[in-house]
Formats: structure tokens, sequence, C-alpha cells
């Protein structure tokens, strides 16, 4: 297990935090999932042969947010 961690763009309240963690939790691969909302952060601990980086951005875009 990796863990990561990605600078969120967009997250403005607890429900957008909701979001982010959310799709992040849905990925095969992804363990464990913390977001930070004062930080725009989010932790990931995941399975570097099942999912990365790409899978992430393109769930946190999805979900209708950036990472920066
Ligand atoms: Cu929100």
């Amino acid at each position: 297990m990796e863990t990561i961690q990605l600078s969120i763009q967009g997250m403005t309240c607890n429900g957008c935090v909701g979001s982010v963690k959310k799709v992040l939790q849905a990925l095969p691969g992804v363990s464990g999932v913390e977001v930070s909302l004062e930080h725009n952060r989010a932790t990931l601990t995941y399975d570097p042969a099942q999912t990365g980086m790409a899978q992430f951005k393109a769930a946190v875009e999805d979900a209708g947010y950036d990472v920066a």
C-alpha cells in the first residue's frame, strides 16, 4: 500500500468533502481516504498495482472538482 496527498480545488463545504471522499473510495484499489476542507487536500491509501494518479484525477474531475 502507498499513501499519496492530492491538492483538490473547488471544495467549499462538507458536502463537497463527502462527494470527493465517496468517488475516491469507490475506486478499486483504494483502501482509505481522508479529505480535509481546511487544507483542500485528500490523503489516499491505495494499491499502486490497481490504481493511481490518472484514476484519482479522473474521479475527482468527474465529481466536478480539480486536482491541482
Ligand atoms: Cu460543497
